[in-house]
């Protein structure tokens, strides 16, 4: 069950939801789209109903938000903007595809969510994440993962993985990645029971392997 409880915020807006909605979360090319796809094609062949999702995209909308946001000739674009970007790219994910997917029971794989913005708008931009949380929450109808995984990685590393094309969040400071990557540790400890920490640098078979046996466990 994704709980419609957290992330701050409160009132209205609750969905009772009865599928499973899992996250995965690290810095750039830490190999979360490799594992979700992996994951999702884990779970498939067990025959389970599964949808792979991205954010920020993932619907038409969300997709034009996207554009708009990772475009390296938007230099002039504020962090507020920027953060409320994400929500409402996230917003419109969430009322198109991730309540009626859950409502329907099934097994939700989400390539990012609210704890992105957390880490890059939050520890790394400094907005305040106690504002993120209620935004968050008014974004999300208060939708939150069952199970998180966050592939710590240095962003360096990650990028040096993925060739020479940068994007606008790409192209930000080294100082910067480390503070994301630090605030994904910080939500990590507060919330263990929900965040699982794999070391990105591990061969991919290792962490694959831990990935879907957590999965299987909470099924
Ligand atoms: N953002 C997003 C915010 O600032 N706030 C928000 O609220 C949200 C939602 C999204 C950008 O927006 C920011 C974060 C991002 O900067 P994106 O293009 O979706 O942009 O960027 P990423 O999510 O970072 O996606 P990437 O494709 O860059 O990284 P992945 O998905 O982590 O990496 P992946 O799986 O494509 O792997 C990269 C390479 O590494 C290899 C893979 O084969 C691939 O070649 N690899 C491994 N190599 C060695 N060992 C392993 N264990 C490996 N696992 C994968």
């Amino acid at each position: 069950m994704a709980s419609p409880d957290k992330y701050g915020g409160g009132g209205s807006g609750l969905t009772a939801v009865r599928g499973k909605f899992i996250t995965f979360e690290g810095a750039e090319g830490c190999g979360k789209s490799t594992h979700a796809a992996l994951l999702s094609a884990h779970l498939a062949g067990q025959g389970a109903a599964v949808r792979l999702i991205r954010e920020p995209g993932g619907v038409v909308i969300s997709e034009k938000v996207r554009a708009l946001l990772l475009d390296k000739k938007n230099v002039a674009m504020n962090k507020e903007c920027e953060t409320l970007l994400y929500m409402a790219a996230r917003a419109q994910l969430v009322e198109e595809v991730i309540i009626p997917e859950l409502n329907k029971g099934t097994i939700l794989i989400c390539d990012r969510f609210l704890d992105s913005t957390l880490a890059y708008q939050g520890y790394g931009c400094g907005v305040s994440v106690d504002i993120i949380k209620s935004v968050g929450f008014f974004a999300t109808k208060g939708i939150r993962p069952d199970l998180t995984f966050f592939l710590d990685l240095d962003a360096e590393e990650g990028l040096q993985r993925r060739g020479t094309e940068r994007d606008r969040i790409e192209l930000r400071s080294r100082d910067y990645h480390a503070r994301v990557r630090a605030g994904y540790h910080e939500i990590a400890r507060a919330e263990p029971e929900r965040v699982v920490v794999i070391d990105g640098r591990r061969p991919r078979e290792e962490n694959t392997a831990t990935i879907c046996a957590r999965v299987d466990e909470i099924l």
